[in-house]
C-alpha cells in the first residue's frame, strides 16, 4: 500500500483492435492531459493483432509520445487477454484502464486519482451517467448482464462493464485476473469484492462513438463473456464471499 494515500505515478492501459481512424487523436489527447498532471506516468497500449494501419500509426506515435509502451499480440487474443498483458507490464503505483475510442474525457482520470487519494478505496470504477443516447437494445443487454453477474456473484454495481477503472497496482496484481474476453471487467470487480478491496463508483460522462462499430457487441465476444462468467463460478465459490460494498457512488 502507498504511504498516506499519496499517488505518485500512473500507468494508463489501453486495449486496441483496429482503431486506425482514432488512435492518433486519442493518444495525443491523452498524452497532452497527462503532461499537465504532477504525476510520473506511462501509457501502455496493447495492439491485439490489428489488421488495419493501427500498428504502423502506433510506431510513428512512439517517436512523438515519449512515454508510450507498445505491446503487440500477433493474433487477436481478446479484450481480457490484452488487458492482462498490459497490466503485467504496468510499472507505476496505480493502473488505469480506458478504451481507445475516447468514450470518456481523459481529464476524468484526475478526478479518479483524487478520489483514490482521499478515500480509503483501493480502486475506482466508472459508471456511465448518460446512457440515454445508446440504442435501447444495448442498454437492455447491459442491464441483463449486470443482473446476471449480480445474481451469480452477489455484487451490485451500477455499470460493471464500464471501460473506466483504476486500481492500485499492488492490489490489482493480487487479483490474478484470467478472463480472455469481455468478462474481464466483471471478473475484476468480483475478485476485488471477494478479496476485500474497496471500489468507489464514480459517474462519468459518456461519449459514444458517432458510428458505432463495436468490436465487442458481437455474437462471439458476447458468447465468450457469458461462457467465462459461468466457468468462473466454481473458482469464486472457493473464496469466502464478497465484502460489503459500502462506499456511496459519486456522481
Ligand atoms: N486488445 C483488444 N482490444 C479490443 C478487442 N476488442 C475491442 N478492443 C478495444 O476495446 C475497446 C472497446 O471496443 P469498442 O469496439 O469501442 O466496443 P464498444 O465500446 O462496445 O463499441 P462502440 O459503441 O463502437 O464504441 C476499444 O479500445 C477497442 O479497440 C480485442 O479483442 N483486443
Ligand atoms: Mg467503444
Amino acid at each position: 500500500m502507498l504511504s498516506e494515500g499519496k499517488i505518485r505515478s500512473l500507468t494508463v492501459v489501453i486495449p486496441i483492435l483496429n482503431e486506425e481512424a482514432i488512435i492518433e487523436k486519442s493518444l495525443t489527447t491523452l498524452s497532452d492531459v497527462l503532461k499537465t498532471i504532477c504525476l510520473d506516468y506511462e501509457i501502455v497500449v496493447v495492439d491485439d493483432g490489428s489488421t488495419d494501419r493501427t500498428a504502423e500509426i502506433l510506431k510513428k506515435l512512439a517517436l512523438s509520445i515519449g512515454r508510450l509502451k507498445i505491446l503487440r499480440n500477433s493474433r487477436n487474443e481478446g479484450l481480457g487477454g490484452a488487458l492482462c498483458h498490459g497490466f503485467k507490464h504496468a510499472a507505476k503505483d496505480v493502473v488505469f484502464y480506458i478504451d481507445a475510442d475516447m468514450p470518456f474525457q481523459y481529464a476524468e482520470v484526475l478526478r479518479a486519482v483524487k478520489i483514490l487519494e482521499e478515500s480509503r478505496a483501493d480502486g475506482v470504477a466508472g459508471f456511465r451517467n448518460n446512457r440515454e443516447q445508446e440504442p435501447f437494445f444495448r442498454r437492455l443487454s447491459s442491464m441483463a448482464y449486470n443482473g446476471c453477474v449480480s445474481c451469480l456473484y452477489g455484487i451490485k454495481m451500477l455499470d460493471i462493464n464500464c471501460a473506466f477503472k483504476l486500481m492500485k497496482r499492488n492490489a490489482l496484481k493480487q487479483l490474478d485476473l484470467k478472463a480472455k474476453g469481455s468478462f474481464i471487467d466483471a471478473e475484476w470487480m468480483v475478485r476485488a469484492a471477494y478479496g476485500g478491496y474497496k471500489i468507489q463508483e464514480l459517474g462519468v460522462e459518456y461519449y459514444p462513438r458517432p458510428q458505432s462499430s463495436s468490436r465487442l457487441f458481437r455474437l462471439r465476444p458476447i458468447a465468450t463473456a457469458f461462457w467465462e462468467m459461468i466457468k468462473f463460478f466454481p473458482d469464486i465459490r472457493r473464496l469466502k464471499g464478497p465484502a460489503s460494498q459500502d462506499p456511496q457512488a459519486c456522481r
